[in-house]
């Protein structure tokens, strides 16, 4: 962090997010006066490496023609998994390399004065990206954006048709996050050349192009990168703190050092950053006239969760941060909008809080996994999801196991529902430096591509980690150091399943996360230990490190339509069973303990891959893969819409009985003294 920086964070007493060193701005690509985006989605070109050959289309180079040239292509749409569009067992299972292409024209005006760019959403795991056979970007991690600006190399002409080429690969190793390994035996019964994926978390390793791509442009001058956190003064008046970074034509990157002061000067190629706050209707409630600093804003309307304000559409609230590059003329030269949420978190050993009110987390953990489309971003999904997610009456959800698409962000900060931000550090093991290095890296895209946005309340660094390795320790403690340094204004946890005297890792988070399936992987079927099972477990891990604690998974399989009575393991009327006897000791807990929250696992059934505990999938969804309710989405929707009422005064909606009878603890149940 620059001096200027630092002064101006302490004289506002705040710590501040601190800007990645030397990383470029990811902003999502948009529209404005003074750029154009164009949209690559649609149905491209698709082939698999052969299996017996997986670096074929490297040597014969086949990003240097149409990819239909190199031999027999399919349809693929993009964005999509490719795994479950065919018919095809071998494109479905496929492990290694596989090929795309289109074609795609540039507007003439797009090829002078200004800088055109090429960005993906998300593909998994591995991409290589060429433009008329020039290569263009490479990146790792399968759930992150990253960019390519197009420059002369690329050979764009606006004159013909440019061809765009992908390779991607879903290949994970025990340096990859998350890690899998090959598995080739050598044993005569198999055929030759027969090998497997192995990988150890509990999710289709879906492979694609999974979410938008797109074509943009900004001009020479530009905004790179913005950074906003917001804070509430005593007084009630909310501050908006601000970054902003650019790209000049004429120098070297312009640094806010220059413009640091409270003066507005002006940069020596005569640029100089205004920046406007907007409320929903358009009018200006703040403005500022520097790269670096703050706006005021007093009788701001908080951006509040779901059901802790009265109307739905009170929820959520987001201003527009628009920020304009002016020359001397103040004319835009460039102008980005950013929407965001003003609020304030605050945490500490017993509670987390929401623009200073207790909140408590009743949500889900959950998939980007659909039907046919794998995990291939669909916008008619994740707007059902949503509506979903609003009718059960929960306030959050955990983006498990890996971050989930910007669109489905874009939702959740509009809807007010809360986000814990997971990496896709699932099922960590080895914690060796290479390791450490690639989920640092993530961290850092994950925290550079959400940092501004309101609903992310947390981020999660890992879910189950072998944590009870004396390795976990140090490699935990590093990258919890890293999360803190990168951002201090959201508190950090991870979701752990080993036991409180065993794990090495929690120590080092602010909120703690533990996953716990008692009745289901242990003592399978018998519900009647869960309560006090329950009630043991949260105690000691809040005996011994104080800290607020939320059970992140807790989850039972189940058939949608299989029914027995009594009941039994995978039928609906298990997993009523089981809901409720975890509802008896969440509600417990919640009175006599810093349990701040319960997330069901899972919001709906997704696909995994083949095994003999799996049917067609994790069936342990309240909804099922087609997005209907089974009878514990009934249950739950009860609790969670009695829950919203009793701490945050939301009306039972009318066709839940009211007051709602049966889910408030029955009988006395065991407590330690804390
Ligand atoms: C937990 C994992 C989750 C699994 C779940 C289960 O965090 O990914 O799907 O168990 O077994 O251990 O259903």
């Amino acid at each position: 962090m620059t001096n200027a920086k630092k002064c101006l964070s302490f004289m506002l007493g705040l710590c501040s997010l601190v800007y990645l060193a030397d990383s470029k701005g990811i902003l999502f690509p948009q529209e404005s006066e003074t750029r154009e985006r164009k949209s690559l989605d649609g149905i491209w070109q698709f082939r698999l490496a052969p299996r017996n050959d997986p670096e074929m289309g490297f040597r014969d180079e086949w990003f240097k023609k149409p990819l239909q040239e190199t031999g027999e292509t399919i349809l693929m749409p993009v964005p999509s998994s490719y795994n479950d569009v065919t018919q095809s067992k071998d494109i479905r299972d496929h492990v290694g390399w596989a090929w795309y292409d289109r074609e795609f024209w540039v507007p003439k005006e797009w090829m002078s004065q200004r800088k055109i760019y090429l960005r993906f959403g998300g593909v998994n795991y591995h991409a290589i990206v060429w433009v008329n056979g020039v290569k263009v970007a490479e990146h790792a991690g399968g759930h992150l954006p990253f960019v390519a600006e197009l420059v002369d190399t690329a050979n764009l002409s606006s004159k013909r048709v440019n061809r765009l080429t992908v390779a991607i690969n879903n290949t994970l190793n025990q340096n990859t996050i998350p890690q899998g390994s090959i598995f080739r035996p050598t044993a005569n019964r198999y055929p030759s050349g027969y090998f497997t994926l192995n990988y150890n978390f509990d999710f289709f390793n879906y492979a694609g192009i999974h979410r938008p791509v797109y074509l943009y442009t900004t001009p020479t001058s530009y905004i790179d990168d913005i950074t906003v956190s917001t804070n509430l003064q005593e007084d009630g008046t909310a501050l908006v703190i601000y970054n902003i970074e650019t790209i000049r034509a004429s120098a070297a990157q312009f640094h806010n050092d220059v413009n640091f002061g409270w003066i507005p000067t002006v940069n020596q190629d005569g640029l100089s950053i205004v920046v406007r706050l907007e409320d929903k209707t358009g009018n200006i409630v703040a403005t500022g006239t520097h790269g670096i600093g703050y706006l005021s804003v007093p009788n701001a309307t908080l951006w509040w969760p779901f059901s802790m304000v009265e109307k739905d559409e009170e929820a959520g609230y987001l201003y527009t941060m628009v920020v304009s590059l002016q020359n001397l003329a103040k004319v835009d030269v460039d102008v980005y909008r950013l929407k965001i949420g003003i609020r304030h978190l605050g945490w500490d050993n017993t509670t987390f809080t929401i623009n200073g009110k207790p909140f408590y987390f009743r949500g889900f953990g959950r998939h980007e996994d659909f039907d046919i489309r794998g995990r291939g971003i669909d916008n008619v999904m994740i707007v059902k999801d949503h509506n979903l997610i609003k009718w059960t009456g929960a306030n959050s959800y955990r983006t498990s196991h890996y971050p989930y698409s910007e669109e489905i962000m874009d939702l959740t900060d509009e809807l007010g529902i809360v986000i814990i931000d997971e990496i896709s550090a699932v099922s960590i093991d080895g914690f060796g430096q290479e390791l450490l290095e690639t989920h640092k890296q993530q961290m850092r895209e994950l925290i550079q591509r959400d940092k501004n946005r309101a609903s992310v309340v947390m981020w999660s660094v890992a879910n189950e980690p072998q944590s009870q390795k004396t390795q976990a320790g140090p490699y935990f403690k590093e990258i919890f150091e890293l999360v803190k340094s990168l951002d201090s204004h959201r508190p950090r946890t991870i979701v752990i399943n080993k036991g409180y005297q065993e794990d090495k890792a929690a120590e080092y988070a602010d909120i703690i996360c533990i996953n716990r399936y008692y009745a289901w992987y242990s003592d399978t079927g018998h519900t009647e230990v869960i309560t006090a099972s329950m009630i043991e477990d949260v105690n000691n891990w809040i005996k011994k490190f104080r800290r607020p604690l939320i059970i992140a998974e807790y989850g039972a399989d189940t058939v949608a339509g299989l029914h027995s009575n009594p009941q039994f393991v995978f039928t609906e009327e298990f997993q009523l069973e089981y809901l409720r006897e975890h509802f008896r000791a969440f509600d417990s807990l919640r009175a006599n303990t810093t349990l701040i929250g319960e997330m069901i696992w899972n919001f709906a059934d997704f696909m995994t891959g083949q095994g003999i505990t799996r049917i067609v999938g994790n069936r342990k969804g309240i909804f099922t893969r087609e997005r209907q309710p089974k009878a514990s989405a009934h249950l739950l929707r009860s609790r969670y819409h009695y829950l919203a009422n009793e701490l945050d005064g939301y009306p039972i909606p009318d066709d839940l009985p009211q007051p709602i009878p049966i889910y408030t603890p029955r009988g006395n149940v065991k407590h330690d003294e804390m």
